[in-house]
């Protein structure tokens, strides 16, 4: 079946924001006067746990801190403070694609495909990031951006793939994911697809069985070899 649509990961996967977002959980934590320091080592472990509040969470069962200490309501407006901070970093510039994305991007739309993304994170995220890459365009570039919210479970459950694929009304066989993380692989090959994975900062240690293929970055991929495959 020719490949009619394209979906895309955010985090990683479009532009390395990870630094943004460990940055943006630490200023969270700073304005709360919470002691809580996430290095990069212990923000690759907390990666394993896609979304913000579930990695909180995470932390928290880490340190043997209980729900009945740090309740889910303290976590969702810490949480919504750290979506702030990255808001504002984000929208301060200074983040760029990874290489290879946006002339894929252009090629894709010059080729009548269709572009949807499927991240774990929150709208606002998403959002601000397209608006600061792509100004007046971002509105008419994805069709349908399924983030965080819009799903009962996050990665590595197929649900973000499951919905962009019904937002879409395409069968899996006529899409194409991009990912860069295990989690993500796992998700979108659970929802039927053939994945890309471009690895990055936080995943490059991980392993990518099932994937279509594995590459660097995107600078070198060519779009119409996988339009041609059957
Ligand atoms: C991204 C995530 C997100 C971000 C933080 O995973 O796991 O949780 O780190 O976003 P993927 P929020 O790239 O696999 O979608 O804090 O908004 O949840
Ligand atoms: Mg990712």
């Amino acid at each position: 079946m020719p490949i009619a649509a394209l979906i895309f990961d955010v985090d990683g996967t479009l532009a390395e924001t990870e630094e943004i977002h460990r940055a943006a959980f630490a200023d969270a934590f700073a304005e709360a006067g919470l002691p809580w320091r996430w290095d990069v080592d212990l923000y690759r472990d907390l990666l394993k746990t896609t979304g913000g509040k579930e990695r909180i969470r995470r932390f928290l069962d880490m340190r043997g801190i209980s729900a009945s200490t740090v309740s889910d309501e303290a976590i969702a407006a810490l949480h919504a403070r750290k979506t702030a901070f990255y808001g504002t970093r984000v929208a301060e510039g200074g983040l760029a694609l990874r290489p290879g994305v946006e002339r894929v991007l252009r090629e894709a739309r010059t080729r009548g495909l269709r572009l949807a993304i499927a991240t774990t994170t929150s709208r606002p995220n998403i959002e601000t990031l397209l608006d600061v890459v792509f100004g007046a365009e971002a509105a008419d570039l994805f069709e349908t951006l399924v983030c965080g919210e819009d799903v009962a479970v996050k990665k590595p459950a197929p649900d973000a793939y499951v919905e962009a694929l019904r937002r879409l009304d395409l069968p899996a066989e006529a899409c194409l994911a991009f990912e860069d993380s295990a989690n993500g692989l796992a998700s979108a090959r659970g929802a039927g697809l053939a994945t890309i994975v471009t690895p990055s900062l936080y995943t490059g240690h991980e392993t990518f069985d099932g994937a279509a293929a594995i590459l660097e970055n995107l600078e070198a991929f060519d779009l119409d070899v996988w339009l041609r495959r059957e």
